[in-house]
């Protein structure tokens, strides 16, 4: 009887499964990764442009401090090398990320940390040096005084392989307690360490953040980051309803073919779907005889985890460059038409949790399919400190900030994302070839051409009768359409005619583009 009320208590609350729950105010829908950015840039882009285009919210570089790499110069992936949990990084200064928080919050977008939890620096990060925060460390007596953590913290006892690194990700120990690329593994089964790392994101939430990225969750054993979980606040009640739990996204590569599988992850949050990305490359590329029609029961039924424990995303800014898992199927803003269809698709698509990403430009050097320049980081200063983002008149951003969220097709699909909010999936039809059609109940919908030849049918779309704005070619403006109008006659119906040879050959209208 006390469980039963307990647990109708915990409902009321809503605390069941709000560490699934992302908070999004006013009906958002997706989250943006802002990689690399500037706190400083966070905050006017959220204030300018992610609160007015409806943008739920943004995921952040690693906030804690970080070792900083000369070789080779300054790489993004510096970031990834904590030294401890002060908030100095490449980004900004604590002030700024503390600033930051609060002016996205201001204005109902959400700040999700990715937060480095199951390792410090490389093995071979050296003796004497300082931090970003210049914090002094020592990677080869394991000392990290500004935690402080000692030799007594790290898991290299646990290791039984003779580099002390993971070989064989077949072997479910060496994943969890052996060093991830020679990067120094914390032992998360101390309690001294559960600690630090609970304090560490705890100062995260009461700074205001909606929840956490948590970078290598497969090289952590479930049951040590669940008690880590259990020690976390709830969200800070300036911003967020008394109780909320933070959003946990763990990344768990499961592309399939290794022991460790994402679902043991289910009970403590959401994970990265990496499969997601892997195989909608695979269908928009048209690889391996796949083809659109087969989405038809995109979701579960390919496979992917359930719904509801889903982050998914097109590319990240891993994959995007041939790092962690996905391969050469993974489309990026390199390919920038596919990758239009891509984060379409994903937009109009019920399922999952949605994470657009947002990159910088570099110079790409592949040789043997491999990017010898897959180190380069963020536009950068001669000194190594990033640029700001710089905006364009006509709304892009400059100086190799690619800005995908600002693509006029990819931040109008955010948007119908939020007006089709918890309608089902309906009006499905496909030509068997790579032409497809889908609603969102009443509220949306949205016809792909990714065949070599015309699309020209008569499709029933569940819309009320009117004219709509395409927001792919352009969007309502006024009493006006700055791209095509599309009519539904009376009964539902509308004529759709897309060339294969249109940059954007696909159409979307919803609820809110109707005339
Ligand atoms: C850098 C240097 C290293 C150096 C190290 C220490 O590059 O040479 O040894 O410093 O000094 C990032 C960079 C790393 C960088 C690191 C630290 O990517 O290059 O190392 O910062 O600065 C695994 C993990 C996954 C991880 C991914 C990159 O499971 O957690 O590798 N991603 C996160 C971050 C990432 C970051 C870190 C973790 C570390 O997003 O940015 O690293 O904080 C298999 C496994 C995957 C595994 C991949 C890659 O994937 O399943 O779990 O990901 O291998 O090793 C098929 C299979 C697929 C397989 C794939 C590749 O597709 O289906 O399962 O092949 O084999």
């Amino acid at each position: 009887m006390m469980r039963m009320q307990l647990l109708v208590l915990a409902a009321i609350l809503g605390l069941s499964s709000a560490q699934y729950d992302p908070h999004f105010k006013n009906g958002r829908t997706s989250i943006v990764h802002l990689f690399e950015w500037r706190w400083e840039d966070i905050a006017l882009e959220c204030e300018r442009y992610l609160a007015p285009n409806g943008f739920g919210g943004v995921q952040i570089s690693p906030p804690n401090e970080h070792i900083v790499l000369d070789y080779p110069w300054r790489p993004w992936y510096q970031r990834y090398q904590p030294i401890g949990y002060n908030l100095c990084s490449r980004s900004g200064t604590e002030a700024e990320l503390i600033n930051m928080v609060e002016r996205c919050n201001n204005v109902g977008v959400n700040v999700y940390a990715d937060v480095v939890i199951n390792h410090m620096c490389g093995a071979g990060g050296g003796e004497g040096r300082h931090s970003s925060c210049g914090s002094y460390f020592s990677a080869t007596r394991l000392d990290f005084p500004t935690v402080p953590y000692s030799n007594l913290d790290f898991n290299d006892g646990k290791c039984s392989t003779g580099s002390g690194n993971i070989e064989n990700y077949q072997d479910i120990y060496q994943v969890r307690d052996c060093r991830l690329v020679g990067l120094l593994d914390l032992a998360l089964e101390k309690d001294y360490v559960r600690g630090k790392l609970a304090d560490y994101l705890n100062k995260l939430i009461d700074i205001g953040f909606a929840g956490f990225r948590v970078d290598a969750s497969k090289h952590m054993w479930p049951g040590d980051l669940d008690v880590v979980y259990s020690r976390l606040n709830t969200l800070n009640t300036r911003w967020f309803q008394g109780g909320a739990k933070p959003l946990i996204f763990q990344e768990v590569i499961d592309l399939g073919g290794e022991p460790i599988t994402a679902s043991e992850y289910f009970g403590l949050g959401r994970v990265t779907e990496f499969k997601y990305g892997a195989k909608l490359g695979t269908v928009i590329r048209r690889w391996n005889g796949e083809k659109m029609s087969y989405l038809s029961n995109w979701g579960e039924g390919w496979a992917l985890v359930p719904s509801d424990r889903a982050l998914v995303f097109v590319d990240n800014h891993d994959n995007q460059r041939g790092h962690g898992a996905g391969g050469a199927s993974i489309i990026t803003f390199w390919d920038s038409r596919l990758y239009k269809i891509a984060i379409g698709f994903m937009l109009a698509h019920p399922y999952g949790l949605t994470r657009v990403m947002s990159s910088y430009r570099w110079n790409r050097n592949i040789v043997n399919g491999a990017d010898q320049n897959d180190w380069i980081g963020p536009p950068s200063y001669s000194d190594g400190t990033t640029k700001p983002v710089s905006i364009n008149p006509d709304t892009t951003c400059g100086d190799d900030w690619v800005c995908e969220h600002r693509w006029r097709q990819i931040r109008n699909m955010v948007i119908f994302r939020n007006v089709v909010n918890g309608q089902p999936f309906s009006n499905w039809w496909d030509n068997g070839n790579n032409q497809v059609a889908f609603g969102r109940g009443n509220r949306g919908f949205v016809v792909f051409n990714n065949d070599d030849w015309n699309l020209d049918v008569t499709l029933d779309t569940g819309m009320p009768g009117g004219t709509y704005c395409d927001v792919i070619s352009g969007q309502k403006e006024g009493n006006s359409c700055t791209g095509k109008q599309i009519t539904v006659s009376s009964d539902g119906k509308v004529h759709f005619s897309i060339s294969n040879v249109e940059e954007d050959p696909f159409v979307a209208i919803h609820a809110d583009s109707k005339l």
